[in-house]
């Protein structure tokens, strides 16, 4: 019998939820449900929590939204008391954060790790899921809160040779927990994402030669990472609800100073000034420059041919800076920020291949061969990226009603209203599932949307005696064509990115996020203000 078809074993426990997943989504929704009065299951495959902070563990790796904002704003008593040694947090801080936060509220006792959730089938009869895990337990839960990340299905793609080589390799999402020393060897990057462009000015401070692949040149905005100065703290802190209040009043949900005129209304002068102002903030407020930055081709192309302005003047070699130069809109691709990238490019030990000219053709034992020869390497690190957004669901065997699987339903593209909910799988919440801001906005305050809406739901629920609740699939229907027709009109959809699921071959192209906090939040709110519209609820 095929093992999806295999029945789970006799059920060994039951729980009002079952949360997949100790990232921070997960440790929220565990804290948030409990405080209902739920009792939880968290189960997390990581020997840690911290989810994307604990995989994630690359030289230079640190998020790039500030740290004020990226982090939970549910505790005014955390929020006043934790405090960030830098603007944009390094990975090993966040993780600090995370573990600081399960001892805070007492999470550890709900928390099972080393444990993977394999199977989670829904019992039509009873209203109740029935979870399976890699350890072989079998256990009942009334809900499914999936809390298994965007980013979390790491991507290695399948060059022909990959297995024979001989040195090391890592992924910067499966990066080892131990110092991984670069000294004296010759070391490939293939990549030219977030993660590779963090990663490669330490690689390359270390390395004998670093040697990066690049099949796509990136834009990148410098961090001006540092301390963040006293006033500033203080300021955020004296206004902290507010400030969220704000953000979760913007289009991308942090604090980018977004600017409500349009780029094409002003002279090249202006538009220079506006942009050098967001090169000196740095990080993302790029996005905020302008009103019509991510929907005019235009405007977008002044803001691009700006940063390639940047990267003309700080690479010395005109070659080098010219295939490092992007061809496609700025933003179409999540904007990376870096500490020191480009100019990595002008020391003596580093060398870029641009793949466009000339592909990889295999992997060797010794090294990777484009079509113009062989690179001869002693370590290779696949900055590869994610099956994002949907790759962390349809991996795991999850079966609604009728026993149709997660996978076989989002054949097309993924299929949900609110990015919560799916018909056909009743009592099953995601957070931050593809059809919610989450990528396209500031991940943390997007989780606590989600997860408030969600614990709050299962509240009425239960108030109300009902024991099942799905999404009506007009409502999903109508859900999916609105995320598509949003980012429709803009140069979202005018690049192969991981939002459109084009970096996994064969993966459909369809664009995942939605993007728009602020509607989304209001869309939120009058679904609940009118009964769960849009939900069956029994
Ligand atoms: P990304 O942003 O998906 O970057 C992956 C990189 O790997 C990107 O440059 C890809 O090029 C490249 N790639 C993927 N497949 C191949 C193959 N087959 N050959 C050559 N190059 C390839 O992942 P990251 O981990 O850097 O960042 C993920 C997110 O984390 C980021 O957006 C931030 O939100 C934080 P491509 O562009 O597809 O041509």
């Amino acid at each position: 019998m095929a093992q999806s078809e295999r029945a789970p074993g006799p059920v060994q426990a039951s729980y009002d939820a079952v949360v997949v997943g100790g990232g921070f989504a997960g440790l929220f929704a565990l804290h948030r449900l409990r405080g209902l009065g739920f009792s939880v299951r968290l189960y997390e495959a990581g020997d840690g929590i911290g989810g994307t902070w604990f995989w994630n563990r690359y030289p230079g790796a640190r998020v790039d939204i500030q740290s004020l904002e990226y982090s939970y704003q549910f505790d005014e008593s955390l929020q006043q008391e934790w405090s960030w040694s830098e603007r944009y947090a390094p990975q090993s801080e966040l993780l600090d954060y995370a573990n600081h936060v399960a001892d805070r509220f007492n999470l550890r006792t709900d928390i099972q790790l080393n444990t993977r959730v394999k199977s989670a089938r829904f019992d039509d009869g009873a209203d109740v899921w029935i979870v399976e895990t890699d350890k072989g337990e079998v256990v009942r839960a009334s809900f499914v809160v999936m809390a298994t990340g965007c980013l979390s299905s790491t991507n290695t793609p399948k060059f022909e040779g990959l297995e024979s080589f001989k040195g090391r390799t890592f992924h910067t999402g499966r990066w080892p927990r131990e110092d991984v020393d670069f000294t004296g060897r010759r070391v490939g990057v293939i990549g030219t994402g977030s993660s590779a462009i963090q990663s490669i000015p330490l690689i390359a401070a270390e390395a004998k030669h670093l040697t990066v692949f690049q099949r796509t040149a990136n834009y990148s905005v410098p961090a001006h990472n540092g301390p963040i100065p006293e006033d500033i703290v203080r300021d955020v802190k004296s206004r902290y609800a507010q400030y969220r209040a704000d953000n979760y009043n913007t289009a991308l949900g942090a604090d980018w100073g977004y600017r409500t005129d349009t780029a094409m209304e002003h002279t090249p002068e202006e538009r220079d000034a506006e942009y050098e102002s967001r090169w000196q903030r740095g990080g993302l407020s790029f996005y905020g420059s302008y009103a019509d930055i991510l929907s005019d081709p235009a405007a977008n192309e002044t803001a691009a041919e700006f940063i390639r302005g940047k990267i003309r003047q700080i690479v010395k070699d005109p070659a080098i800076a010219e295939k490092l130069c992007p061809t496609t809109a700025v933003g179409c691709k999540r904007m990376c920020v870096d500490t020191g990238y480009y100019d990595t490019y002008n020391r003596p030990n580093v060398s870029l291949v641009d793949l466009r000219e000339t592909p990889i053709v295999a992997i060797t034992p010794t090294g990777v061969r484009t079509s113009a020869g062989e690179h001869e390497l002693d370590d290779i690190v696949f900055a590869t990226g994610f099956d994002a957004m949907t790759g962390p669901l349809t991996r795991l065997d999850i079966r609604g009603v009728g026993g149709v699987s997660l996978k076989d339903a989002w054949e097309e593209g993924p299929k949900n209203y609110l990015g919560v909910s799916v018909a056909g799988f009743p009592n099953f919440f995601i957070i931050a599932g593809p059809g919610s801001p989450s990528v396209l906005s500031n991940m943390l305050p997007s989780i606590e949307q989600n997860v408030n809406w969600i614990a709050e739901a299962m509240a009425y629920l239960r108030q109300k005696g009902f024991t099942r609740m799905e999404a009506e699939v007009p409502a999903q229907e109508a859900w999916v064509t609105h995320v598509n027709e949003t980012a429709a009109p803009t140069i979202l959809m005018t690049c192969n990115s991981w939002y459109l699921g084009a970096n996994i071959p064969g993966k459909p192209r369809v664009f995942m996020p939605y993007l728009g906090v602020a509607p989304y939040i209001a869309k939120c709110t009058e679904v609940v203000a009118n009964g769960y519209e849009g939900f069956a609820l029994a």
